[in-house]
């Protein structure tokens, strides 16, 4: 930031301001005349336009009482302030002459320039020095040439997912062509059997019951599995792609994401998970190892582990952090006594290195029982902010039995894991 600070510049004369007993009738440098050499001079305020008091300006009168110095007392107390403020000005003038020349030096530094410079050989030659504001901006090129090489390359892995999946898909079309092409002359072997058969007499008819029969047999079975591949396959030459915020593609209509529920016991991690799945609540039991379930929410399928919150439970959290895109920390908003407890067990959470890059999504639970700690009060009690410096994160509060404020905390989600695509259009 540039600091816009300006020294006020004083007009010359403002700088010898006259602060004692000067006669100010003569606007002259070479006082008059009649002006006395010797006598005394009067100190009073009122008398500054004429302060002198000497026997040929007859003036004891005007001054009688007054306080008063001898003329030339008062003459070497002003020349001795003189250069007194001489010396404060020599001084000054050397700090804004070397204040100047640091401004040009610096000038000199943001610009760059040719400096003079003797090689090996003890030849001199210019030389160009850049100064900071091309370092700042090859700084800035070198940022973007990086970014842009990044970019290249996660292009090129983005594509190749791309191309992997047409390749696969493709061979799987060409494979179901094959098969159906295969099932059709099978049909129509069947249907010309069928035909000679029923054009036979009624003995060759009834001789040819059995095979009939098994011929049929099969079409049958045939049939049910060709309903039963219909159903599950979508005959959609759509390619749904969505990206990760680390510039990843997905392809496909979900998005597989790994989230592990964590807090101490009690805290409501269950019901979140029975709510989120049924949407209904349901008597929870207390978590004796983990429970597993996938949620399905817009374009996203989470898979999210329930892990126990007992004490004992707490040393196999760990075991569950591989391949964990977010952590969900619920915590006991109505349990106050607990909170200490529960912000020790998220700061063990959030040095393990496996959860470096994991969201982190923190559900204040319980939030509609009357005198729970609000949002704001345990992001402060829990010092949420230096806590989970540099890493995404949010608290949200909620209510797990009615589902409030649980959607909004996946709606977090969903918008931190995807950078753009088919959640775009959810
Ligand atoms: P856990 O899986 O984290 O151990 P649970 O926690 O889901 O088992 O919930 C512990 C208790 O808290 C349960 O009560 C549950 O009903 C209750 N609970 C969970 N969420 C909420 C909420 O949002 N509000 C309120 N008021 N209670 C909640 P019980 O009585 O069965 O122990």
């Amino acid at each position: 930031m540039v600091v816009s600070m300006r020294l006020i510049l004083l007009p010359c004369t403002a700088l010898f301001v006259p602060h004692t007993c000067v006669p100010s009738a003569p606007s002259s440098p070479t006082p008059p005349e009649h002006w006395p050499n010797t006598g005394f001079v009067c100190l009073e305020d009122g008398c500054q336009p004429g302060p002198l008091m000497c026997c040929v300006c007859k003036e004891y009168g005007k001054h009688q009482g007054h306080k008063h110095a001898i003329l030339e007392a008062e003459a070497n107390q002003i020349r001795a302030s003189i250069l007194d403020m001489a010396h404060c000005i020599r001084t000054f003038t050397e700090e804004v002459s070397d204040y100047s020349r640091k401004l040009v030096g610096i000038v000199q530094q943001i610009e760059g320039g040719e400096q003079i410079v003797e090689d090996s050989m003890g030849m001199a030659h210019t030389e160009h020095v850049p100064g900071t504001a091309e370092s700042a901006r090859s700084c800035v090129r070198a940022y973007f040439a990086d970014l842009h090489e990044t970019l290249c390359r996660q292009e090129e892995m983005a594509l190749s997912v791309v191309d992997a999946h047409v390749r696969e898909r493709l061979i799987w079309l060409r494979q179901q062509q094959e098969d159906m092409t295969i099932l059709l002359s099978q049909v129509s072997t069947a249907c010309l059997h069928c035909e000679k058969t029923l054009q036979q007499d009624d003995c060759r008819v009834i001789l040819a019951k059995q095979e009939i029969n098994r011929l049929l047999e099969t079409l049958q079975k045939q049939q049910q599995q060709f309903t039963e591949l219909a159903d599950h396959i979508q005959l959609d030459a759509g390619i749904p792609v969505t990206f990760t915020k680390d510039n990843r593609v997905h392809i496909g209509p979900k998005m597989e994401i790994r989230v592990v529920t964590l807090g101490l016991d009690g805290a409501g991690k269950t019901t979140i998970l029975f709510k989120l799945k049924q949407d209904e609540f349901m008597q929870p039991i207390p978590t004796i190892g983990f429970n597993v379930e996938t949620v399905e929410y817009k374009n996203l399928k989470f898979t999210i582990w329930d892990v126990g919150g007992k004490h004992k439970l707490r040393p196999l959290w760990k075991h569950y952090y591989l391949n964990t895109q977010a952590v969900v920390f619920v915590i006991d908003s109505c349990h106050r006594d607990r909170l200490m407890e529960s912000h020790s067990e998220l700061a063990k959470l959030l040095t393990e290195k496996e959860l470096r890059d994991a969201l982190l999504l923190i559900f204040a639970n319980k939030q509609e029982v009357p005198g729970a700690v609000s949002v704001e009060e345990m992001t402060e009690l829990l010092s949420l902010h230096k806590l989970c410096c540099g890493r995404s994160w949010h608290i949200q509060g909620c209510d797990a039995r009615s589902g409030m404020g649980l959607h909004e905390g996946l709606d977090w989600l969903s918008r931190q894991l995807v950078a753009a695509g088919v959640l775009d259009v959810a």
